[in-house]
C-alpha cells in the first residue's frame, strides 16, 4: 500500500469528526503502515486534540485484593492460580482515605480503585461509595474497578460522585474466549453500557501480549473505536506476566507492536485519554517515548499497581522530566 492511499482525518474538537464506523480494513492498514509513519501520523493527530507535553497521572490501589472466582488467564489474583497473591479482605474507608491523601501529596490527581471481584455485592457498595465521597472532599479524581455492574449499582456510584469506572475489553472479541470464560464479550458490553448510561466516564481499553495475533489488536481497536460513545480513557496494557497465571512463560511482545497499539488507539479516538498503563516497569525509557509520541497521554503512577510494581514515583518524574513532559492538571 502507498503511503498516500490512506489519510486518517485528524478530527478536532470543534469539527465533531469523531468516527465510530471503523473497519478492521482500515485499522489493519494503519498497523500495516511503516512504524515511523503510524507514530508520525497519531503524533499529529495528538497535536489537534491535546497539548502533546501534558501527561495525567492516575494512582492506582488494590481496595479489595486476590480470591477472585473468575479465570481471567492474565490476573493475579485469580483465585484458581497459584501465585502467591493473598485473598484479603476489603479496605476499612479510613485506610483507603489515607492512601488517596499519601497519593495527592505524592503528585496524582485521579485515584483509582480496583477491587478483585466478579461484581460487587450492595454492602460492599456501600463502602466503596463512602470511599468515593471522602476521595472526591480530598479533591481527587475517582475512578473505581469493581467487575461487572448491574444499571441501579452504576447509578449509585454515580450518585456518590464517582467520575470513572475502568472496565476493559481487553482483547479482540474473538480471541476473549481463549482468555476468560467466567464472563461473556457480551457482560463486557453490558456492564460498559450501564456505566455510561448512568453518566459516569467510561475507563476502558485492553493488554497486548496475551498470545493475541496482529488481528486481535486491530479487533480490539476497532470495539473500543465503534463504541456508541468513545471511552474518555483508554488504558492499554502490556501483558505483565506473573508465575502461576497459564500467560506466564509465553513469548512476549514486541515493544514496537506495543507502541504500534497505542497509535492506533490515539487515531481511532482522538479525543480520549489514552494511558500507557501496566507494563512500564519492564519498558524501556525509549519505548515509553515513543509511546508518548504514538499520542499515549496518560500514565499509572506510584510504586504498584494493583498487586505487580511499577516505577517508582522519582524514577517517573526524572523520566518527564527527561522528555520536558509536565503532569497535566
Ligand atoms: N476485577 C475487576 C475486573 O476484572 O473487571 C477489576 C480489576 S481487574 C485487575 C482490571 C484490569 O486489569 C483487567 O481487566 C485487565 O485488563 C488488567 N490486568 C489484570 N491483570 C493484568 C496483568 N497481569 N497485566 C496487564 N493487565 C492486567
Ligand atoms: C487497567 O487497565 N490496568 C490497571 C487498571 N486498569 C485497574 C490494572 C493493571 C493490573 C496489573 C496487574 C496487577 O498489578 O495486579
Ligand atoms: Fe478477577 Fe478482575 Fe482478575 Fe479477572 S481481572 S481474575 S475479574 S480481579
Amino acid at each position: 500500500m502507498s503511503l498516500a492511499t490512506f489519510a486518517p482525518t485528524a478530527p478536532d474538537r470543534s469539527g465533531g469528526a469523531l468516527r465510530h464506523d471503523w473497519t478492521r480494513e482500515e485499522v489493519r492498514a494503519l498497523f500495516a503502515l511503516p512504524f515511523t509513519e503510524l507514530v508520525f501520523r497519531a503524533a499529529e493527530v495528538h497535536r489537534v486534540n491535546f497539548d502533546p507535553a501534558e501527561v495525567q497521572v492516575s494512582t492506582l490501589l488494590s481496595i479489595k485484593t486476590g480470591g477472585c472466582p473468575e479465570d481471567c488467564a492474565y490476573c493475579p489474583q485469580a483465585a484458581q492460580y497459584d501465585t502467591g497473591v493473598k485473598a484479603e479482605k476489603l479496605m476499612a474507608v479510613e485506610a483507603v482515605l489515607a492512601e488517596a491523601r499519601a497519593a495527592k501529596a505524592g503528585g496524582a490527581t485521579r485515584f483509582c480503585m480496583g477491587a478483585a471481584w466478579r461484581s460487587p455485592k450492595d454492602r460492599d457498595l456501600d463502602k466503596v461509595c463512602a470511599m468515593v465521597e471522602g476521595v472526591k472532599a480530598l479533591g481527587l479524581e475517582t475512578c473505581v474497578t469493581l467487575g461487572m455492574l448491574e444499571g441501579a449499582q452504576a447509578r449509585r456510584l454515580k450518585d456518590a460522585g464517582l467520575d470513572y469506572y475502568n472496565h476493559n475489553l481487553d482483547t479482540s472479541p474473538e480471541f476473549y474466549g481463549e482468555i476468560v470464560s467466567t464472563r461473556t464479550y457480551q457482560d463486557r458490553l453490558d456492564t460498559l453500557d450501564a456505566v455510561r448510561e448512568a453518566g459516569i466516564n467510561v475507563c476502558c481499553g485492553g493488554i497486548v501480549g496475551l498470545g493475541e495475533q496482529l488481528e486481535d489488536r486491530v479487533g480490539m481497536i476497532v470495539t473500543l473505536a465503534n463504541l456508541p460513545v468513545h471511552p474518555e480513557s483508554v488504558p492499554i496494557n502490556m501483558l505483565v506476566q506473573v508465575e502461576g497465571t497459564p500467560l506466564s512463560g509465553k513469548p512476549k511482545i514486541d515493544a514496537f507492536d506495543f507502541v504500534r497499539t497505542i497509535a492506533a488507539a490515539r487515531i481511532t479516538m482522538p479525543e480520549s485519554m489514552v494511558r500507557l498503563s501496566a507494563g512500564r516497569e519492564e519498558m524501556s525509557e525509549e519505548a515509553q517515548a515513543l509511546c508518548f509520541l504514538a499520542g499515549a497521554n496518560s500514565i499509572f503512577y506510584g510504586p504498584k499497581l494493583l498487586t505487580t510494581p511499577n516505577p517508582g514515583r522519582d524514577r517517573d518524574m526524572a523520566l518527564l522530566d527527561k522528555l520536558g513532559l509536565r503532569v497535566m492538571e
